[in-house]
């Protein structure tokens, strides 16, 4: 997404324009303080600009926050260029402020000061040149991309009626276990990205330009500059929490590899021991818990399939939500405003283009929270609607917050903590929903731990990669020429994955993973990982439960809320490992909580795969 990535899955970061903003003069207006170019600045003036910069935001960020709302629930080419607009005027006056906002660098500030002048520099997600021309040409670029990601069909044939959206490509390539027209189905859908590669590569090269204005080397050093420490220390720390987890992926990708071998033959098989991507029940191959059936034990089906639960009683898209809430409720959360339930979209219109993929949204920075998503009575989705609800839980936590700290403490945080409450649906919390009559014997935790792992552990190599090819694109080591062999090398060597049809550099299938187009950065869902498995030991632990972590469930605990909403009001205001401190006692992220809930699984996958070979070989050319 073009606007500053949080405005959808959080909220609109950044904003617009002010009529008071006269070139080097603060907009406070009459209450400015005296002032001249070249005075040294007092902490008198700097607190007055920051005064002034957060109302001026505050304000200006809804009317952005608007025009990405009805773009995104109402695709024409004209809401495609208000939001363009909006979003010309945000970054246009956003690079104003940080650069009037230097001239107090080196001041003594009061550390809550000092600490909004940081967030007012880092916060842009989209910079942009500050050539007008070239600015809208931003603008304009990265709004039609996200347009185009949101129209995106495959069509099987020549009648229209039957071209496919990526909800219902989604929900096929879950459902179907024939090959051929799974690999029709990935095919299909990745032809979307082909006619986005010269675009993106255009915006690619002016968000650098706007980059480089703000002092950064690219867009991706800017991205890394966002976690309380250097960019370099920040990549050390993924590397850090990837090995921890790496071991656990290895196990997962040699089970499911021998199972699909074994349902599919040749059409899984690969010489250099690499899974067809697929086949594994996701256009992207990022999370496989759809094809538990697939990779099942022997006589170990999951003891209830929640998803066919859901459609026997034709649960609608409100009603799913309002699982969702019940679970917050119970923690002691409030019930959701009025309004999310009039303003929200929860379902796919049937007479118009909107981009599905689900988003949480906070317009006015108050408490006009909304969900906007296709949702569809399936497991997936139950977990959706509780990752979406976290945001604007925590959006609704930390309202009373000034404006720059009205975030989360790092964007990892935010998607964590709709995910960490998800964990907890367990058998015994959908017992006391009434959605399951038993709770299954102590004998279902492997099922039900391989089913999780199959999401969990399955997307930690996806959730890696997408920024590492970002970042690569944004310095310069990858060239548009060679956008597509990039992506594929990274998916081989992390995931371990290969396309099921012959690529080249025709194809741009890294348009067809929405985020890509939509500028929404990723790295936070790799950390966001890691977290909820920390977050949800540390409710559980608040919660005073004490038996193995995979059948914990906080529901209606109020310590855990507690426990939670102690992290959550903070919002981006202190460090983020203060944050952490406040509800894992810890000031690190840690894999240990992931590793500890799953170490049952992990004993009896290591037992699966004795003998079988681990790993894959990938072609000599990508082994550099
Ligand atoms: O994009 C999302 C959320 C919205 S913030 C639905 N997620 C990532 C994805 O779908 O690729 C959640 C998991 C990873
Ligand atoms: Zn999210």
């Amino acid at each position: 997404m073009f606007y500053p990535p949080l405005a959808m899955t959080f909220k609109i970061r950044l904003t617009l324009i002010s009529l008071l903003a006269l070139a080097g003069m603060f907009s406070c207006g009459s209450n400015c303080p005296a002032q001249s170019a070249t005075a040294k600045p007092t902490v008198a003036e700097a607190l007055a600009f920051i005064a002034s910069t957060e109302q001026e935001l505050n304000t200006l960020q809804i009317d952005a926050a608007r025009a990405g709302w009805v773009e995104e629930n109402f695709i024409t080419d004209d809401t495609v260029a208000i939001l363009a607009q909006a979003n010309d005027r945000l970054i246009a006056r956003q690079t104003e402020l940080i650069g009037q906002a230097r001239r107090f660098e080196g001041l003594a500030l009061p550390p809550d000061a000092a600490r909004k002048l940081l967030l007012l520099k880092l916060s842009i997600g989209l910079p942009a040149p500050s050539d007008p021309k070239l600015r809208a040409e931003t603008t304009q670029l990265a709004a039609g991309l996200d347009a185009a990601y949101g129209r995106g069909k495959w069509c099987p044939d020549a009648d229209p009626e039957h071209c496919l959206g990526i909800d219902e490509i989604g929900v096929k390539m879950a459902q179907s276990r024939d090959p051929k027209e799974l690999a029709n189905l990935w095919a299909g859908w990745h032809a979307v990205g082909a006619p986005m590669r010269g675009d993106y590569a255009r915006l690619a090269e002016l968000s650098n330009q706007g980059a480089r204005e703000l002092g950064y080397s690219d867009t991706g050093a800017l991205w890394r500059s966002q976690y309380d420490m250097t960019p370099d220390e920040f990549q050390a720390d993924i590397e850090r929490l990837w090995k921890q987890v790496e071991p656990l992926y290895l196990e997962l990708h040699t089970y499911v590899r021998r199972k699909l071998i074994e349902k599919y033959g040749d059409a899984a098989r690969r010489p250099d021991g690499m899974i067809p991507a697929d086949l594994l029940g996701n256009p992207w191959a990022q999370e496989w818990g759809n094809i538990y059936d697939v990779v099942a034990p022997p006589a170990s089906p999951l003891p209830y399939d929640l998803g066919a639960i859901l459609k026997a009683r034709n649960t609608d898209a409100p009603h799913l939500v309002q699982y969702g809430e019940g679970f917050y409720k119970s923690l002691g959360f409030d019930a959701l405003p009025e309004t999310f339930w009039k303003r929200s979209m929860l379902s796919h219109p049937r007479d118009r283009d909107v981009v599905c993929h689900a988003s949480a949204w906070d317009i006015d920075n108050v408490k006009d929270v909304r969900i906007k998503a296709c949702f569809q009575p399936t497991a997936d989705d139950f977990v959706v609607v509780h990752h979406e609800l976290g945001h604007n839980y925590y959006q609704m936590a930390y309202r009373n917050q000034p404006f720059f700290f009205r975030d989360g403490a790092n964007d990892g945080f935010h998607e964590a903590i709709g995910d960490a409450i998800a964990l907890n649906v367990t058998p015994d919390y959908l017992k006391k929903l009434g959605l399951i009559d038993q709770v299954p014997p102590a004998s279902a935790d492997i099922p039900l731990l391989l089913h999780t792992a199959l999401d969990k552990i399955a997307f930690l190599p996806f959730g890696l990669l997408i920024d590492k090819w970002r970042w690569q694109v944004y310095s310069g080591e990858v060239k548009p020429d060679h956008y597509n062999a990039a992506w594929w090398t990274l998916r081989e060597k992390y995931q371990g994955v290969a396309p099921p049809v012959a690529r080249t550099e025709a194809d741009f299938d890294p348009g067809a993973k929405y985020h890509i187009p939509g500028n929404v950065p990723y790295m936070r869902y790799f950390l966001a990982r890691v977290y909820q498995f920390q977050f949800y030991r540390a409710m559980c632990q608040a919660a005073g439960y004490k038996g193995p972590l995979n059948r914990c469930s906080v529901y209606g605990s109020k310590e855990a809320g507690a426990r939670l909403n102690a992290m959550l009001e903070l919002g981006h205001s202190k460090p983020w490992p203060e944050a952490m401190k406040a509800i894992a006692g810890t000031d690190k992220a840690d894999a240990s909580a992931i590793i500890e809930y799953f170490q049952p699984l992990l004993v009896w996958l290591k037992e699966q795969n004795k003998g079988e070979k681990e790993g894959w070989t990938l072609p000599a050319d990508s082994m550099k």
